[in-house]
């Protein structure tokens, strides 16, 4: 399918075809962050953390920040002062914000699960949360206060009692992280903060030093050297799955508003000029309204050095026969967020198979799930929506089986283990249930 360069959203007609993966690999190509190549340039740093600690991690904060601080550790005081100094609008907004994050998330908790396997034996389900948790807060241009509510808010209410935040030095604020980023920490009640970032950020947290006690599990978005250095650490910690570049599909028909549409592909666009934005219609003069829209909203928006890449080069509005067409291409896209707009949206949605989050109706955009639905807007990125959910309470939890079996119980399904037992040769095992409940029991 031709793609046609010069049009800001490019657009290509799918009509006629079947939505195959390598159709949708093809005319939507999403970029690609090579995670693999920066791995080698943070190796040094992360090894040279886990060998020297908190040395390590001040000379690497030196050299690549431009701080010399004696202690990453943010000061009590410093986080009480930003949250003195945060804007009332910003702070009643976070506050909702958290809220109703927490609202959603609360009902994600699970009761543990008794399931009697028979009488006398029961196997439960215990959730239990991961102890320490190190949350990675980006910082430069992009310090994303709402992500701290979005990594936070779940590990809290999964129970997670030790909770631990790195952000970037900032010079221009006295070496401490960004203002509204401490201030969202001191909001949701998080004490440790330290003000460092990149790979030595995430070294210090996976292997500790003499400021920063070990965590178990390290989330958040970071850059390349922030994801480099999570794959390097990851197996001495837990770690969440990595975010690329932020996404957003459209399935709208002729009844959607293409001023809507076209500010909702401007939003995503703006967070990275490798950000996709993913338009499809069955209707040709949706298609036509929307590029009109596109131009000329893109004349008036503020980060085109973000827009203008991302739309050119990763996007497009694509035509297909019909909503069900449309519905098979962007379950194959499997878009980080999908916005269904169209007639009965409610019913389309639910069709949806593969999506990180979707979004019903016209009344429903990205952005009300980036700050305030209540939803968690840490989602699966790369199409790994096909498989993988977005951070939740889960996330922080790991059921753990366990086992209560009375003798009785174990005397009646010793007969099934010895002939298990015995298929695997493994005779140790089944002398350890003979040894307990002997073969020449009655009943047994
Ligand atoms: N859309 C981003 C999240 C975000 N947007 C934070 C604004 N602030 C990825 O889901
Ligand atoms: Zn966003």
């Amino acid at each position: 399918a031709p793609r046609e360069q010069e049009q800001l959203l490019p657009r290509v007609d799918l009509r006629g075809r079947t939505h195959d993966e390598e159709l949708v690999a093809s005319v939507l190509p999403r970029a690609a962050l090579d995670v693999s190549a920066a791995v080698e340039l943070v190796r040094p740093i992360v090894e040279d953390v886990r060998a020297r600690g908190a040395a390590a991690v001040r000379e690497a904060t030196a050299r690549i920040d431009g701080i010399d601080a004696g202690t990453t550790r943010v000061p009590a005081e410093a986080l009480a002062a930003a949250l003195a100094d945060l804007d009332p609008a910003v702070r009643a907004a976070l506050e909702e914000s958290i809220r109703r994050a927490r609202l959603v998330h609360e009902a994600q908790r699970r009761p543990d699960e008794v399931v009697e396997v028979a009488p006398g034996g029961t196997v439960t389900e215990r959730w239990v949360p991961v102890r320490r948790v190190g949350l990675y807060v980006p910082g430069g241009l992009c310090p994303l206060p709402s992500s701290v509510v979005m990594n936070v808010v779940p590990a809290q209410v999964a129970g997670v009692r030790s909770l631990a935040v790195v952000s970037p030095p900032q010079r221009e604020h006295g070496g401490l992280p960004h203002p509204v980023v401490l201030a969202a920490c001191a909001l949701l009640g998080v004490e440790e903060v330290h003000a460092v970032g990149g790979a030595q950020a995430v070294a210090m947290l996976a292997y500790g030093t003499e400021q920063c006690r070990k965590v178990d599990m390290v989330t958040g978005p970071g850059n390349v050297y922030v994801a480099a250095a999570k794959r390097l650490v990851r197996g001495a910690v837990g770690i969440d799955s990595e975010a690329g570049p932020t996404e957003i599909g459209i399935l709208a028909d002729e009844t959607a508003d293409p001023v809507f549409v076209a500010a909702d592909l401007l939003s995503q666009a703006e967070h990275d000029p490798n950000a996709s934005c993913l338009l499809v219609s069955p209707s040709e003069e949706l298609l036509d309204a929307v590029a009109a829209e596109v131009e000329r909203q893109f004349a008036l928006t503020k980060h085109v050095d973000r827009v203008g890449p991302a739309l050119r080069s990763q996007s497009a509005a694509v035509l297909v026969d019909d909503i069900d067409a449309g519905l098979a291409l962007v379950d194959e896209w499997a878009a980080e967020h999908l916005e269904v707009i169209t007639r009965d949206a409610a019913a389309v949605a639910a069709r949806v198979t593969n999506a990180g989050a979707v979004f019903v109706g016209p009344w429903s955009p990205v952005s009300l799930g980036d700050y305030l639905a209540g939803s968690n807007h840490v989602l699966p990125t790369g199409g790994t929506a096909k498989f993988n959910p977005g951070l939740s309470v889960q996330t922080f939890l790991r059921g753990i089986h366990v086992v209560d079996y009375s003798r009785d119980a174990l005397a009646a399904v010793a007969h099934h283990i010895d002939a298990l037992g015995g298929a695997e040769d493994l005779v140790a095992h089944v002398a350890a249930v003979r040894v307990r409940v002997p073969a020449e029991e009655a009943g047994a």
